[in-house]
């Protein structure tokens, strides 16, 4: 029997019992959730069909879990087989069936096998007080176990804001001295997904990109992907058009904010958050924070966890406009303030989730813009 490491996504979705069509769908979605046109789909199939499927080791630090399970519960049932169950998923202390030291004893096997080629991802901030003390998995520090970890890999995915930007822990006064990964690792490629937690598809689309490309996919200034968080959830906000006809919801109770009057007065970070969260939405489409009536608090943007109350008006942001993009806008606090109803000349792409989702084909970063 091969090992696992010697099949391909292909081999593996059909093992799992998944039909070609499955695949297929899947194929075709995460093309344009990784920004790919129709005509791409080939080579998105091709990839997956016809190349090893990439080891990782997964770390788990200073975290609730919830990034994973964002990623599990993804709705495409194909993201977990595949890059769950089916990839060389050689460590994961969460999800994996091994446990102690059997657990450590396969980690140390498929890096020293896989030296230099695997993709470490990590969950978790890392505490750095009181010589790391704080988060020990079998006895040793997570400080520890990271440095260890990412000597071999080729490229570090950091899923969460915790590992990407120290998270809710490092929320002041950082009692645990909680850094991200990017503190401690500074001679390998990182790619930041944050978000508290990202989505699943996200989380996905990072590791097809490269997959199907062969290299790690074009990051903002704070390096995250592009093709994910290059559009601030207010450009695709539903309850855009509220906003630009100043329309604010009164409170979460009111008839307003339950007919899709903007949540800006309520807090709502939208303005100041790049993510692909009104594009996408979560659970295959079904919703999101301000889709359900919560304004979005901006978890993945560095810092959000200091920014409260959540549910107060931002106030002091520089202005922003069609010009602003992840690198320029992305840089600036949250905190800083959107002049309310003043705000006007953004850009908006409301057609885009139907384009997603009619289509299929579409990239989430090819998109066009409609002035007001
Ligand atoms: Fe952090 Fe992920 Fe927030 Fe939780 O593991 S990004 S606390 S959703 O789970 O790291
Ligand atoms: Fe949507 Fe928030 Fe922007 Fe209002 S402020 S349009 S709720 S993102
Ligand atoms: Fe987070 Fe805002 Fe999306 S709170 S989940 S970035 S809508």
């Amino acid at each position: 029997m091969s090992h696992k490491s010697d099949l391909t996504y292909y081999d593996a979705v059909r093992r799992a019992g998944f039909s070609r069509r499955d695949f297929l769908k899947f194929a075709t979605a995460t093309a344009a959730f990784i920004g790919l046109p129709g005509t791409m789909v080939g080579k998105v199939v091709e990839a997956l069909e016809n190349k090893k499927r990439i080891p990782v080791i997964w770390e788990h630090f200073q975290e609730c879990t919830g990034c994973s399970e964002s990623f599990i519960r993804s709705d495409h049932p194909l993201p977990a087989d595949i890059i769950l169950d089916k990839i060389s998923l050689d460590y994961t202390d969460t999800l994996m069936a091994a446990a102690g030291h059997n657990a450590e004893e396969a980690k140390k096997k498929s890096m020293e096998e896989n030296y230099g080629k695997y993709i470490l991802v990590v969950e978790g901030a890392i505490p750095t007080k009181d010589d790391g003390i704080y988060c020990c998995i079998a006895g040793r520090t997570a400080e520890e176990i990271l440095k260890e970890s990412a000597a071999g890999a080729l490229a570090i995915i950091t899923y969460g804001s915790c590992s990407s930007y120290g998270g809710v822990q490092a929320a002041a006064p950082n009692p645990t001295g909680s850094v991200p990964v990017s503190d401690i690792i500074k001679d390998k490629p990182i790619i930041k997904v944050p978000g508290c937690p990202p989505i699943g598809e996200v989380m996905t689309g990072v590791i097809v990109h490269y997959l199907v490309f062969g290299r790690l996919p074009e990051l903002d200034a704070q390096g995250r992907p592009k093709e994910f968080y290059n559009k601030r959830i207010h450009d695709s906000c539903y309850r855009r058009p509220f906003f630009d006809a100043g329309l604010y919801a009164p409170a979460f109770d009111s008839e307003e904010a339950r007919n899709g009057h903007c949540l800006y007065k309520l807090g709502c970070r939208g303005p100041v958050t790049y993510n692909s969260c009104s594009t996408m939405e979560w659970n295959n489409g079904t919703s999101f924070p301000i889709k359900s009536g919560n304004p979005c608090i901006g978890c993945s943007e560095n810092g959000f966890w200091d920014n409260g109350p959540f549910v107060k008006r931002l106030t002091n942001i520089p202005e922003f406009g069609v010009e602003s993009t992840a690198d320029t806008i992305g840089k600036i606090v949250l905190g800083a303030a959107v002049g309310g109803a003043a705000v006007h000349a953004v850009a908006t792409n409301f057609g885009k989730k139907k384009e997603l989702k009619e289509q299929h084909c579409e990239g989430i970063t090819n998109e066009s813009k409609i002035e007001n």
